[in-house]
């Protein structure tokens, strides 16, 4: 049955949601340090990345759209649409330009003072993720990254300096972008450089606990500088469905999907699940930690669960569960249809998901990301018409009217992208999946002039009807 009269609660947050280093540009700026996004040509998923940074090549984090310097110009616009609530990240290397440092840039703390300031002044709640794919890169060249211990005091660090900078500006806040993402791109997720091969696991494993103290630790910290506001986790969970009814296939996808799910479960119940001492013994792996990181991770979980959901998967029996870096591209779907870049497009699945996942925990989700990344044509009349986005969304926001009236707990539900940025995928900025249009192309050229899409006027009816007119 569908629910006709849709109605959201009225508390129900609606706005937009970035990552610093796909907008902001400015990546050598007030002393801002070098992040793993910017030394890697194409985007932090798949894209290469360098050692040193080559003047003549082009990388896509280092001018991105400029917001750091036209954020006021794109906060008018998020205004415009009605927005209550932004979820950008802090770069970290803004802060602590190598992470290491005890005291931090005043300049990068300035600038999302003003931030935050023009967002609240414009009646948007900034929300935050502390660490989106921005780890310092000498956190990566002297440590290894995450795989390395000492992350969780430089982690810690960052996280008492921010806190006590912007609590009265700044409620909710996530750890870790994707973190689950660790098996698919250490690199992005981790900051480590693991690569395929027989230590894989072993290190995925180890880098991930030394995540899971960070974020407990992360926690605690909220709890004691800002015990008003709220500290969650995030993770990319777009559902997997078993490819047939083989039971083969069915208990596969069950089994994939615990890849994933063990990272919520750690963090938002406080313990390693029962599963993991039969994964850890058939993959030879011994998690290292030190006495009090099970009482701390218990004492200091996640109140809420925020998490990305773009497109569903299927699982195939045979694919390997763990041993393989890639996964969230299963078989195609026959009962779906895909993007223009082939993502498999599911609302529905995301009812399922919501679902799923407070079944499971019963603690409020919040979607953060959820959007329509596609190639988009300025018309001969200048503008886009984007009713395809608007489809899109419209059909994403019923499932999620329908797993509230489900009885999940959803706080509200931040789109991807609603300016246009750099793909984190790819690079490029031809994958566009904003409500506003900017002019630059995939090898950084254009005006960086913003216009609105049909998709603009749409969201703003959304927002001012509280998800009633869609
Ligand atoms: C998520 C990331 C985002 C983002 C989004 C869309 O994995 O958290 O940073 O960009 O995916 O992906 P893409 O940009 O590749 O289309």
């Amino acid at each position: 049955m569908v629910n006709e009269s849709r109605t959201f609660p009225d508390d129900f947050l609606w706005g937009g949601a970035i990552a610093a280093n796909q907008a902001e540009g400015a990546w050598n700026e007030d002393g801002k340090g070098v992040s793993i996004a910017d030394v890697v040509r194409g985007g932090i998923i798949s894209g290469v990345s360098d050692k040193e940074i080559d003047s003549d090549k082009y990388y896509p984090s280092h001018e991105a759209i400029d917001f750091y310097h036209k954020y006021k110009e794109d906060i008018a616009l998020f205004k415009e649409m009605g927005f209550t609530l932004f979820r950008t990240s802090i770069n970290w290397t803004r802060i602590f330009p190598n992470g290491d440092e005890k005291e931090p840039n005043e300049h990068g703390l300035e600038f999302y003072d003003n931030l935050f300031d023009e967002l609240i002044k414009n009646g948007i709640e900034p929300m935050i993720t502390i660490s989106h794919y921005e780890t310092p890169m000498h956190l990566v060249d002297a440590y290894g990254g995450w795989e390395n211990r000492k992350l969780i005091d430089f982690f810690s660090r960052y996280c008492e300096v921010i806190f006590n900078r912007y609590k009265n500006k700044v409620k909710y806040w996530m750890t870790f972008n994707e973190v689950n993402n660790m098996h698919k791109i250490p690199f992005a997720a981790g900051a480590c450089r693991i690569e395929d091969g027989p230590d894989k696991l072993q290190r995925v494993y180890q880098a991930s606990h030394h995540m899971f103290v960070a974020n407990a630790m992360a926690v605690k910290l909220g709890k004691e500088i800002m015990p008003e506001n709220e500290v969650g986790c995030m993770l990319s969970l777009s559902a997997f469905y078993p490819n047939t009814c083989d039971p083969e296939d069915i208990f596969g996808a069950y089994q994939y999907r615990r890849r994933s799910l063990f990272f919520s479960d750690v963090m938002l119940r406080g313990k390693y699940p029962s599963y993991t001492d039969r994964i850890l013994k058939e993959h030879n792996i011994t998690i290292e930690k030190e006495e009090d990181d099970d009482a701390l991770i218990s004492e200091n979980t996640c109140s809420f669960l925020a998490f990305s959901y773009y497109l569903t998967s299927t699982y195939k029996a045979g694919t390997p569960i763990f041993e393989s870096t890639g996964g969230s591209m299963g078989y195609e779907n026959p009962y779906l249809e895909n993007s223009d870049f082939g993502w498999p497009i599911d609302p529905k699945g995301l009812r399922y998901v919501c679902n799923e996942l407070y079944d499971r925990y019963e603690k409020p989700l919040f979607v953060v990301e959820n959007g329509l990344g596609a190639k988009d044509t300025v018309s001969e009349d200048g503008k886009i018409h984007d009713d395809y986005r608007i489809e899109y969304v419209k059909k994403h926001l019923i499932e999620i009217n329908e797993a509230i009236e489900d009885g999940c707990e959803i706080l509200g539900y931040t789109y991807w992208g609603p300016i246009d940025i750099i793909s984190a995928g790819s690079g490029q900025m031809q994958k566009r999946y904003g409500f506003i249009h900017v002019d630059k192309d995939d090898q950084g050229n254009g005006t960086l002039k913003r216009v609105k899409k049909d998709s603009f006027d749409w969201y703003k009816k959304v927002i001012a009807s509280n998800g009633e007119e869609l």
